[in-house]
């Protein structure tokens, strides 16, 4: 009777029991990096004194980085290429794709485990993968032939009947999945897919939806591995990684939904949470400024002939500015050979690199106040380098036909064809850098000056008083904490220079506060972190002397992220304690040296002259890696 999540953590368990919520290792066969995390992964990687990876597969990509005004990102891609060549992992060149789509097209496995420095690497759920988003330091260790910590999921099960409607699409499945359990509601869970439904979807649609269940907060999201998984695999020239996989027809499920895929409607999340979603047909007509194509929620070779489709003798309203990035230069190719490319390019369409690019703020900020509608899957408050811009996440369909329409349009109004299944997958893997076999003692890693040495934290103190630093709400972003964008992002290999961005939008000079009181503590509401995986949300913190953070609650991997620096992450007990601090409050948290697994602890308000108890869900290993200051530390005590 176990879930098709179960029967493959069971296959790769190596410490802990299988029981909801107890902390579990398990086996990693495949990793992933991008360059925007990647840099720290590495550096990671060569402080532990690794040789070789572990994994069955390591494949380092760039493709969010990629926009080089000024030596510092170049810098990066080629430190990425030679030390991926020195200790075994393949190279994915700028340009050659999206990380998470050229993983599904080329290497991405049913049954297998793969760990991510980025909170989309559930993609890969959707061929049947158990696919981890992490922080690098997780995905280092990964690399090491470390087992990746973690606490043993629930399971919920989605079930989906019926078919999708002309002009519906998979985006709609997981924006409805959205409406419906929220950005927190996936926190501690896997979600498994199932049901007559799954099979009228294929892989690009089904990774989708795994994509973006990220947004969820959930652990990972999975589709079985079913005859349309061995048809991709066929088509990709990799039938030999098929095996078929699914759950038992009597798996138990701690929680079930069904979504009837006959009364799906086009949905829309609006601004500025993925989980603020309406039906299109709700705001239908409002009118738009700019639209954007892409990411790695909706690339595919499968979405971009849709849209090339609904394009095709259109051109883009005088009033939008349409912009699309295929996912992988597989993708392009494809899109090229067969003429689609014209019909995009026809419409008036800014075709882009084939990158995250607008995204993660890579270019393309909308004007002032806009309204953009995008295919991707985070909307979060400035993420696209506007902070007034009002941002929507849609389906392609919906990009599209808003596009030419110049407002809000629901493409079930539109006159497209449904572009058939392609026969074959275009494959060259010419971009792709093997590791160096032979020599690898040879290979001489390249280090510019933007490659600074890893920051250090010591252990951690008895006691400590100190300020309040800062008090947030709930819900906070890791773009809130980290921004991101192109100004920032060339700094991901500096901490002390991307320190300087730390909660930017939220208090300016949050940096030199921290260093005029010598760091404190972070207040925060629910769902503290969520979003991206990027550690430099906890690494830059600790570098400006944040010892804990207190929230309502917290996101999976940023909570993990503040374990692995040395940040001790506590909840409020009592939610109503929240009200009484202020920013600028002194706390004092004494005896954090008996800190252990289920122990609460008491903080002291100085500035009060109150009490309040925290909680925790540290394991002992988390609480053995506070002790040290934080992962690398406690690695390289020779544990
Ligand atoms: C994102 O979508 O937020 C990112 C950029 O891909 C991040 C990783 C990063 O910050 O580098 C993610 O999702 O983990
Ligand atoms: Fe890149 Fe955006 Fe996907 Fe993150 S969500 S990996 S920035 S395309």
């Amino acid at each position: 009777m176990p879930t098709l999540t179960e029967k493959i953590i069971k296959a790769h368990l190596q410490e802990g029991v299988m029981d909801k919520g107890s902390p579990i290792a398990i086996k990693i066969d495949q990793t992933l990096t991008q360059d925007a995390t990647g840099t720290m992964a590495y550096l990671q990687l060569e402080a532990m004194g690794v040789k070789q990876v572990k994994t069955e597969l390591s494949v380092s990509y760039v493709d969010h980085n990629t926009l080089q005004s000024g030596f510092e990102n170049a810098d990066d891609h080629k430190y990425l290429q030679t030390v991926a060549k020195k200790h075994g992992i393949y190279f994915s060149r700028p340009g050659n794709g999206i990380c998470h789509q050229v993983h599904l097209e080329r290497f991405a496995a049913p049954g297998k485990t793969l760990l991510g420095s980025d909170s989309h690497t559930p993609t890969a759920g959707g061929i049947g993968a158990l696919a981890m988003g992490a922080g690098g330091l997780d995905v280092a260790c990964a690399m090491a032939g470390r087992p990746f910590n973690l606490k043993m999921p629930k399971v919920v099960n989605i079930k989906l009947t019926g078919k999708l409607n002309k002009g519906v699409s998979s985006k709609d499945i997981i924006l409805k999945v959205l409406q419906i359990m929220s950005v927190k509601g996936g926190v501690g869970k896997v979600i498994e897919y199932t049901g007559e439904g799954v099979k009228t979807l294929n892989i690009p649609q089904r990774a989708t939806i795994t994509n973006m269940g990220a947004e969820l907060g959930a652990t990972t999201s999975i589709f079985p591995s079913d005859e349309i998984t061995h048809e991709f695999l066929k088509k990709q020239n990799r039938e030999e990684c098929f095996v078929p996989l699914c759950a038992d027809d009597d798996a138990v499920y701690d929680e079930t939904y069904e979504i009837n895929l006959d009364d799906l409607e086009p949905m829309i999340a609006m601004p500025h949470s993925p989980d603020a979603v309406k039906t299109v047909r709700e705001v239908a007509g409002k009118k738009i400024d700019q639209v954007a194509i892409g990411s790695c929620t909706n690339s595919s070779y499968r979405d971009m002939m849709i849209v090339a489709s609904i394009l095709k003798n259109h051109v883009v309203a005088d009033n939008v500015s349409l912009c699309i990035s295929p996912g992988s230069k597989q993708v392009l190719t494809m899109l090229s050979e067969n003429g689609a490319l014209t019909d995009l390019i026809s419409s008036g369409a800014r075709m882009l690199e084939c990158t995250c690019g607008p995204c993660i703020g890579m270019g393309q900020s909308p004007i002032t106040n806009a309204w953009s509608l995008r295919t991707f899957n985070r909307n979060f408050y400035g993420r696209s380098g506007t902070l007034s811009a009002n941002v929507c996440l849609v389906s392609p369909e919906v990009a599209a036909y808003s596009a030419i329409k110049g407002c809000i349009a629901d493409p079930r109004e539109a006159d497209f064809d449904i572009p058939a299944e392609p026969d074959h997958f275009e494959i060259n893997d010419a971009m792709i850098i093997p590791p160096e076999k032979e020599h690898p003692e040879d290979v001489e890693i390249v280090r510019g000056p933007n490659i600074k040495p890893l920051p250090e934290n010591t252990p951690l103190a008895d006691e400590v008083e100190k300020q309040v630093v800062i008090k947030v709400g709930d819900n906070i972003t890791t773009d809130h904490i980290a921004p991101a964008g192109a100004k920032v992002l060339p700094f991901r290999s500096n901490i002390e220079k991307i320190s300087e961005f730390i909660f930017r939008d939220v208090q300016p000079g949050f940096k030199k506060h921290c260093q005029e009181v010598g760091g404190g503590f972070i207040v925060a509401g629910q769902n503290y972190g969520q979003g991206s995986s990027r550690e430099h949300a906890a690494l830059a913190p600790m570098y400006l002397g944040i010892k804990a953070v207190i929230a309502k609650s917290f996101a999976r991997i940023h909570l993990a992220n503040l374990v692995n620096f040395g940040i001790v992450p506590f909840t409020f007990v009592n939610e109503a304690d929240y009200d009484s601090i202020d920013e600028g409050d002194v706390l004092k948290i004494a005896n954090l040296h008996e800190l252990q697994p289920g122990k609460n602890m008491t903080v002291v308000n100085t500035t009060k002259n109150t009490t309040f108890e925290v909680a925790h869900t540290l394991s002992q290993l988390d609480v053995d890696i506070l002790m040290a200051g934080g992962r690398l530390n406690y690695i390289k005590m020779g544990k």
